[in-house]
C-alpha cells in the first residue's frame, strides 16, 4: 500500500522518504508473528514496544498490527500478566541479558509454552487495540476485538488484584516494570536495594556491546535490577511476597494513567462489541482520582511517583508526571498546572531550543542529555504527551510536539533516544516504536 503524509514543516518529499525508511525498519524488525525493539539491542518481543508498534503497523497492514497483538497475548501467564519480553526461541539465550535462562519461566505454574520474563511493562496496549479495530473492517475488526478484549480485562484485572496495594493504585516492583528503567526518580529507592557487583562474576551485561557506555544504565544501577529480578524470581513471581517483601515497591504516575486510559479504550471496545461499558468508565474514575489524590503535586507543578517503602513522595520531575495528561477526567486547575510546567523552564515544551519532551527535568544537575531515562527525548513519551494535550484542546501544541518528533527523526534517524538540545541521536538504531510512531504520526489515525 502507498503511505501518504499529512502536510507539515519537514518538506513533503521528505516526509514521504521518511515513512519509506519507517517501513522498511519494521519490515526488518519482523519476526514472524511479532517486532522486536531492535535487532541487535533487543532482540525478542517486548510489551509496551509492541503496542507502539501495532499503533504505526495499522498503517502498513492492521492484519499484522492485530498479529502483533495477539501473538503477546499468547505468552499471557494464567494469572493475567502480560509479561515484559516474550522469548524468540530462535534465538541464542545470551543474545540479550537477562535471557530465558536467567528468568526461568518455565518453572512457574500456569506459564505458556513460550519463555518470557515475570515482570511486566505499562499497559497501553488497550489503546492500541481500540484504534485498529476499526481499521480492520466490520467482520475482521469484531473477531480480533473479541480475540483481544478477554486478554485485556485480564491484564487489567490481574493489576487491580495482585499489584495494587492502599489506596488502589498500582504499585511496580522493578524499575524495568516502569519503562522509564533508569529514571532519576527511583534514585532514591533504589539505594536501599544492595549493589553487589559479585554478580557480574556470573552474569555478563549485553547492552553495552550494542550501544555507548555513557548512554545506557551504570553497572551499579544494573547490578540492584539483577538482584531484584532474581530475588522475585527465586519467590516463583510470588506478588503476595513481593508486594510485603521486594526491597523496591513504587507507584508510577504513568503506568496507573496509561491503566486509567486503558480502561476508557476497553469501554470503547465493549460498546463496539454490544457490551455494558460501565465498569470500565467507572473503574477509569476510580483510578482518575485515587491518582490526583495520592500523586498529584502542587507544589512541583505535575504528578510524582510514590516509594511505598519509604512512603515518601519522590520530588523528581520526570516526563512521567506529564502523561496523566490523556486522562480526560482530570480536574481543570491540575491541567493548567501541568500545561504551566510542561511549558515552563523545567521541561521547556514548545521552546524552539528543545525537541520534543526531555524525560528529566531540564534544571536538576542530574540530567544527563544522553544517557537513556536520565535527560533525552524518548518518541514514544513525547507522543503520549501530545495526546495528553490533545485530550484538553491545546491541538497547537500537540501539533508543535509532533513536528518535534518528525523533525527529530528527519535529522538523527530511527534513533532510540535524541539529545533534547541538539537533537542527536542516541542509544541503537532502527528502534521500532521510533519508526512505528513517525508512521502514525505521519499518516495520521484518522487516514
Ligand atoms: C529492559 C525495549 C525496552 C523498552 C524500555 C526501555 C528498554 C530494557 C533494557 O528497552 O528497557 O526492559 O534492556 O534496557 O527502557 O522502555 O520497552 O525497547
Amino acid at each position: 500500500m502507498v503511505l501518504t503524509a499529512k502536510p507539515d514543516t519537514v518538506a513533503r518529499d521528505k516526509q514521504d522518504l521518511l515513512l519509506r525508511e519507517a517501513v522498511r525498519v519494521l519490515l526488518q524488525n519482523w519476526h514472524g508473528h511479532a517486532t522486536v525493539p531492535s535487532r541487535t539491542l533487543y532482540p525478542h518481543q517486548w510489551s509496551w514496544d509492541s503496542a507502539f508498534i501495532a499503533l504505526g503497523l495499522q498503517h502498513i497492514s492492521a492484519a499484522r498490527a492485530a498479529t502483533e497483538l495477539l501473538s503477546l497475548f499468547g505468552a499471557q501467564w494464567a494469572d493475567g500478566r502480560v509479561p515484559q519480553i516474550v522469548f524468540n526461541p530462535a534465538v541464542p539465550d545470551d543474545a540479550y541479558f537477562p535471557g530465558p535462562s536467567v528468568w526461568r519461566s518455565s518453572a512457574v505454574d500456569g506459564h505458556p509454552p513460550i519463555a518470557t520474563s515475570g515482570i511486566i511493562q505499562p499497559p497501553v496496549h488497550a489503546v492500541a487495540a481500540a484504534s485498529i479495530v476499526p481499521r480492520l473492517g466490520e467482520e475482521r475488526g469484531r473477531r480480533f476485538a473479541e480475540r483481544a478484549y478477554p486478554s485485556l480485562v485480564d491484564l487489567n484485572a490481574y493489576i487491580r488484584q495482585r499489584r495494587t496495594v492502599d489506596g488502589g493504585l498500582a504499585v511496580l516492583v522493578h524499575p524495568w516494570e516502569t519503562g522509564l528503567d533508569n529514571s532519576p526518580a527511583w534514585d532514591h529507592p533504589l539505594a536501599a536495594v544492595p549493589a553487589d557487583h559479585a554478580l557480574f562474576e556470573t552474569y555478563t551485561r549485553r547492552d553495552v556491546a550494542h550501544a555507548g557506555v555513557g548512554e545506557r544504565p551504570t553497572n551499579d544501577d544494573y547490578a540492584r535490577y539483577i538482584r531484584l529480578m532474581l530475588r522475585y524470581r527465586d519467590h516463583g513471581y510470588d506478588d503476595d511476597w513481593v508486594r510485603a517483601e521486594a526491597e523496591f515497591v513504587v507507584v508510577d504516575p504513568t503506568f496507573n494513567a496509561l491503566w486509567a486510559w486503558s480502561e476508557l479504550a476497553l469501554a470503547d471496545i465493549a460498546r463496539r462489541l454490544g457490551r455494558d461499558d460501565s465498569a470500565h468508565v467507572a473503574e477509569a474514575a476510580r483510578i482518575t482520582a485515587a491518582m490526583v489524590d495520592q500523586l498529584w503535586s502542587e507544589e512541583r507543578g505535575l504528578f510524582v511517583a510514590r516509594d511505598v517503602r519509604s512512603g515518601r513522595l519522590l520530588p523528581e520531575r520526570t516526563v512521567a508526571g506529564l502523561i496523566p495528561l490523556v486522562l480526560p477526567g482530570l480536574p481543570s486547575e491540575v491541567v493548567k498546572a501541568l500545561l504551566a510546567t510542561a511549558t515552563g523552564e523545567v521541561f521547556r515544551v514548545g521552546a524552539p531550543e528543545v525537541h520534543g519532551v526531555p524525560s528529566f527535568d531540564l534544571t536538576d544537575v542530574r540530567h544527563e542529555p544522553r544517557r537513556y531515562w536520565r535527560g533525552p527525548t524518548w518518541l514514544n513519551t513525547t507522543w503520549l504527551v501530545a495526546r495528553g494535550l490533545e485530550v484538553h484542546g491545546h491541538q497547537e501544541l500537540a501539533h508543535r510536539l509532533d513536528d518535534d518528533l518528525v523533525g527529530l527523526v528527519a535529522k538523527s534517524g530511527f534513533r532510540e533516544y535524541f539529545h533534547p538540545r541538539t537533537g542527536r541521536g542516541h542509544g541503537t538504531r532502527s528502534f521500532s516504536w521510533s519508526a512505528a510512531l513517525l508512521i502514525h504520526v505521519l499518516v495520521g489515525a484518522e487516514a
